[in-house]
């Protein structure tokens, strides 16, 4: 996943630390028994430590994706999540600092060369170096927690996407392991205590990715706060349509009129090609209603075919049509 290979964020004392204890390690056992020998050593503690410092802050600033690379979906979220801007400015802040310990170090070195007792040099370099590390103390400690916040986001793969949505208990888990085959995996999504379920199937060669989204897409959006109706937002920029299910049989023990309602919220507010499917057709108190378009039954199987291929129709059309025009960026809940 896009944020897994960022690692913890050192803070600037442990970079401190590090790259002055290695600094000093250098020295270990080398003999200092003339004035030349002397500069040398000095001259290469500072840029033994510089060394250390331009590579870790490197290494930090490489390891985060560039982010308008991102897939839309990722972008959203990260900028809802931590800010994108924000994120930018930590890196540029960084970048600073590693070009900048570079620009100190070889000027002292420089000191070091034409000093007559390097060692106060060599002390005030190190005093330098630290304190321009410790100028970035507020981004390495931000760029820590936004990390700690990224890796936990959701392995969505760029595939073509069916999100489940409907009331708890209408059969959206039976659904997706019925299509997907195998037990599908549960990835956590901010703001969701269950996180989201994925799985996958595979029509002529091409790999489809099915997802529900307990906590989210199932009860009224009245009963979310801002920052869920954001995480809802960014679903939207999936390559996604959606399956809404209900169930007409009410033994999911929500009334019809309740799911109706939902339903109504979910195509009023969700910018995304939407078909109706109602479950549990096997069971004798199910009756058609007219909002649903097919019928199922996860249990006997019936209807799904239909259904996988109804979805399947839905994608290729929003393909073709969003070929056409970019999806607004703006899109809000
Ligand atoms: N009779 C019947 N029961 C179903 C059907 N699909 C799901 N169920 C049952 O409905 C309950 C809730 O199903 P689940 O898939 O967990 O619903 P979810 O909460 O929407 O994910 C379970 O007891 C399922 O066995 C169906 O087609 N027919
Ligand atoms: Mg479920």
């Amino acid at each position: 996943m896009t944020f897994e290979k960022i690692h913890t964020v050192p803070t600037s004392q442990e970079l401190i630390n590090k790259a002055f204890k290695r600094a000093a390690r250098a020295m270990s056992g080398k003999t200092i028994d003339s004035r030349d020998s002397r500069l040398r050593a000095n001259e290469s503690m500072i840029l033994t430590a510089a060394n250390i410092f331009t590579d870790n802050l490197s290494n930090i600033v490489r390891r985060f994706p560039s982010f308008d690379q991102l897939p839309k979906f990722y972008y959203e979220l990260t900028d809802i999540l931590v800010g994108v801007e924000k994120l930018k400015m930590s890196l540029a802040s960084i970048d600073w600092a590693s070009r900048k310990i570079h620009e100190v170090a070889r000027s002292y070195v420089g000191n070091v060369r034409n000093s007559d007792i390097p060692e106060p040099v060599r002390k005030e370099a190190f005093g330098r170096l630290a304190s321009i590390i410790k100028s970035i103390d507020k981004d390495l400690l931000f760029l820590n927690e936004a990390r700690n916040i990224l890796r936990k986001l959701p392995d969505v793969k760029e595939e073509p996407t069916i999100v489940i949505a409907g009331y708890p208990n209408v059969g959206k888990s039976s659904f997706v392991s019925k299509v997907t085959g195998a037990s599908p995996e549960i990835a956590p999504y901010p703001f969701t205590t269950k996180g989201v379920t994925i799985g996958h199937f595979t029509r002529e060669g091409v790999r489809y990715q099915v997802m529900d989204t307990p906590g989210l897409l199932d009860r009224p959006m009245s009963e979310r706060n801002y920052i869920e109706r954001q995480a809802i937002t960014a679903i939207q920029f999936l390559d996604a349509v959606v399956m809404f299910m209900i169930d007409p049989s009410e033994s999911c023990g929500y009334e019809l009129e309740d799911q109706k309602r939902l339903l109504a919220e979910i195509r009023e507010n969700f910018k995304l090609p939407l078909l109706v499917v109602a479950n549990k057709a096997d069971r004798p108190e199910f009756r058609k209603t007219e909002e649903a378009e097919l019928s199922i039954s996860t249990i006997t199987g019936e209807g799904i075919e239909k259904v996988m291929n109804r979805l399947l129709e839905m994608i290729e059309e929003k393909r073709l049509l969003s070929s056409a025009e970019e999806p607004d960026k703006e899109l809000t809940i």
